[in-house]
């Protein structure tokens, strides 16, 4: 069998940088980039921040207010989707020269497979060397890379030097690389799982791997089987391109399990953009929309809704997938995973004009609904209040 190289790519400190980027005075300084910190008694959070930021404490995610209070010298923006939207369309064309084999995570971060083109870029740091010059000096924007024989390696790889940051792990040394890095970093290790293993004395990876299969399926059922497979590095996922898949979903474990209604409703917003995200970008709409839900004590139930009319938006997505949460009933039962995926493609229909295709008109398509799409995103976040907040999405005096 021929070795799987599988490349993880994400962009640095992405809607900072873009900014950072579009606004050269700010290089250098602390930006945080999110709701309106209005002189720390704003609401709303942290998108993302620059590294220097980051040297505050400041991180995504965190509320307003207390990057405020880290550092009130730092430069607060407001989000300016359209802009980091243009600037991931070009990271996506970069990263579509290189190989069709590509699965589009988010705004900024894809997994490719080159395990049959590697050969064409030499070896795999000439590859990743050459994937971040590409994005570069196409978006003067800066990425970090991993590269694996599998993508959950590859993922803990591409975070691990950041910013521009390139970590190759050979197939030999996967073990190795793992060994000392902290169980938390495995996929679907969450806080309780991680304090499980740390109660058997299990706080890295390494610790993890020494155990027998039997002793960890013993304390974990099903999931023990898997922890003992990752701790091995063994993931053998493969990366999704969207042409060739009959449906695109996204899941989420809980760290704890949880039934937090607030919580839940905001990490099912996060996987329908993440959803609606690569539906776009495969140009494809479905009318299927299928909600996973998986109990504390694993039960797992999905419900499935069909629809007249294709969807690819992550408003709608989300409306049909709560729907059907709904429907199953919570009842304050606490919840271990949620997922939401779309099937029944069809290719999304172009725009015609009378002369036939006007050029640039399926590209102003797709800008629109990526922008209509993440305002519901923000106003999603965010809350209401963001609202106000969200029509100055493009401060004034700097439209594209
Ligand atoms: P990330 O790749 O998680 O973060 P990042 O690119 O800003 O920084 P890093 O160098 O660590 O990769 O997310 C990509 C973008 O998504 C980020 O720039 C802003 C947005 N985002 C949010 O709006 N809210 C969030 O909670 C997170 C995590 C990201
Ligand atoms: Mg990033």
């Amino acid at each position: 069998m021929t070795e799987r190289v599988i490349v993880h790519l994400d962009m640095d400190a992405f809607f900072a940088a873009v900014e950072q980027r579009d606004h050269p005075e700010l290089r250098g300084l602390p930006v945080v980039v999110g709701a309106d910190p209005k002189g720390g008694k704003g609401r709303g959070v942290v998108s993302t921040c620059s590294y220097e930021a980051r040297r505050f404490g400041i991180r995504s995610a965190m509320p307003i207010s207390e990057a405020w209070r880290r550092c009130p010298g730092a430069v607060f923006l407001p989000v300016r989707m359209n802009a980091y939207a243009q600037a991931s369309d070009a990271v996506f064309g970069v990263l579509e020269e290189f190989t069709p084999d590509l699965e589009p995570v988010s705004i900024d971060e894809a997994f490719l497979d080159v395990s049959g083109s590697i050969h064409l870029f030499g070896t795999k740091r000439d590859l990743a060397e050459r994937l971040c010059e590409r994005i570069e000096s196409e978006t003067q924007l800066t990425a970090s890379v991993g590269i694996a024989p599998c993508k959950m390696v590859a993922k803990i790889a591409s975070d691990l030097r950041k910013p521009r940051g390139i970590v190759i792990v050979e197939p030999r040394e996967v073990e190795a690389f793992l060994r000392p890095l902290p169980v938390g970093k495995l996929w679907g290790v969450g806080k309780r799982t991680q304090a499980a293993l740390e109660n058997l004395g299990v706080r890295t990876i390494g610790e993890l791997a020494e155990r027998p299969r039997e002793e960890l399926v013993r304390h974990f059922g099903k999931q023990g089987e898997v922890l003992h497979d990752l701790a091995h590095g063994r993931d053998d996922r493969p990366v999704q391109t969207e042409s060739e898949t009959k449906s695109i979903g996204r899941e989420h474990t809980f760290e704890q399990d949880t039934n937090d209604p607030l919580l839940i409703a905001s990490t099912l917003m996060k996987l329908c953009e993440g959803v609606a995200f690569r539906l776009r970008r495969a140009g494809l709409q479905g009318r299927t929309v299928t909600a996973k839900i998986r109990f504390e004590d694993f039960t797992t139930l999905t419900r499935s809704t069909t629809v007249a009319s294709p969807l690819d938006a992550a408003a709608r997505l989300y409306e049909l997938a709560s729907a059907s949460f709904g429907r199953v009933g919570l009842k304050g039962r606490r919840i271990r995973l949620i997922g939401v995926s779309v099937s029944g493609f069809q290719a999304r229909p172009r725009q015609l004009t009378l002369f036939g295709e006007e050029p640039g008109a399926a590209e102003r398509e797709e800008k629109q609904r990526l922008i209509a799409d993440t305002i519901d995103r923000i106003k999603a976040r965010f809350g209401q209040g963001a609202l106000h907040h969200g029509t100055t999405l493009e401060r004034p005096g700097e439209e594209e």
